[in-house]
């Protein structure tokens, strides 16, 4: 059963196994295959237009079944590795234990943004970044510049406090829980963190940085502990809108799978805490 733990508790061991899957998937030529999904989605998801990935309902069921299939990536290096999640309203600062050289490695050096350290470093050779939107070929971020911060604990429970899960005209001028996550509105959770990371992450090429999928793990489980805190809060839309993924309505690109089929992650992972 695969247990999705915060990365703040992994072992070493545990550590040095999901970043060894990093780098195989990497090697293989798969790992970028989930960079040009992502960013194809991000390109095409437009407020007026159709949109599944971002910026929409489906933001949450989407990035949930992304998630599910990149873990099963993982898994098919090494059936051990789970996908951790940052709880970054908690591990707020450069001096995080992910940012250490046994894992994420830090951030960039202020020249040009390059990560010198850890295992995704240009220099250590295993992580050349091929789909990208410039011509640059190296990991980059700037964490924390300008005096940016992350959320705080307070900011995320207020928008785990709104009841209702989005809202007409279904984009990023909504209300709701949805979009409040997403962060086009509000106090801004998930698009505040991508910014506060910077480098790839700050594009639609963010899955080039492995904490990608470790932010979107802590936002998949935001959502999970949401419904938990509002079990009489349903998806919506319930059905047919213009352009919008409504709750048994098939998203691309798998088009075998709706919001309905992706609201228990229970059949798929649990999470190392009661929530
Ligand atoms: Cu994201």
């Amino acid at each position: 059963m695969t247990v999705r733990k915060n990365q703040a508790n992994l072992t070493a061991t545990e550590k040095k196994r999901f970043v060894d899957a990093l780098l195989e998937l990497k090697r293989s030529g798969r790992y970028d295959t989930f960079v040009t999904t992502h960013n194809a989605f991000i390109m095409s998801d437009t407020d007026n237009g159709e949109r599944v990935g971002h910026r929409s309902p489906s933001f949450l069921p989407w990035h949930r079944r992304f998630l599910i299939q990149f873990e099963r990536a993982l898994q098919s290096v090494d059936a051990s590795v789970a996908l951790p999640y940052w709880d970054w309203a908690a591990d707020r600062t450069v001096a995080s234990s992910l940012w250490a050289d046994d894992f994420l490695g830090g951030t960039g050096r202020s020249r040009d943004g390059q990560v010198m350290t850890g295992p995704f470093a240009s220099a250590a050779g295993s992580w050349p970044v091929t789909v990208r939107v410039d011509g640059r070929d190296y990991l980059r971020r700037d964490l924390g510049a300008s005096g940016r911060q992350l959320p705080t604990r307070a900011e995320v429970d207020s928008v785990l406090a709104m009841s209702t899960y989005d809202t007409a005209p279904w984009n990023s001028a909504s209300n709701g829980f949805r979009n409040h996550v997403e962060g086009w509105r509000g106090v801004n959770l998930h698009n505040r963190v991508h910014v506060w990371v910077g480098g790839q992450m700050a594009t639609g090429v963010s899955p080039n940085d492995p904490v990608f999928w470790l932010h979107h793990a802590y936002i998949d489980k935001l959502w999970a502990d949401w419904q938990a805190r509002h079990p009489n809060s349903p998806y919506l839309p319930a059905t047919g809108t213009t352009d919008v993924v409504a709750l048994r309505d098939t998203m691309r690109p798998w088009n075998d799978v709706t919001p309905a089929d992706m609201l228990d992650h229970t059949p798929h992972y649990t999470y190392d805490t009661a929530a």
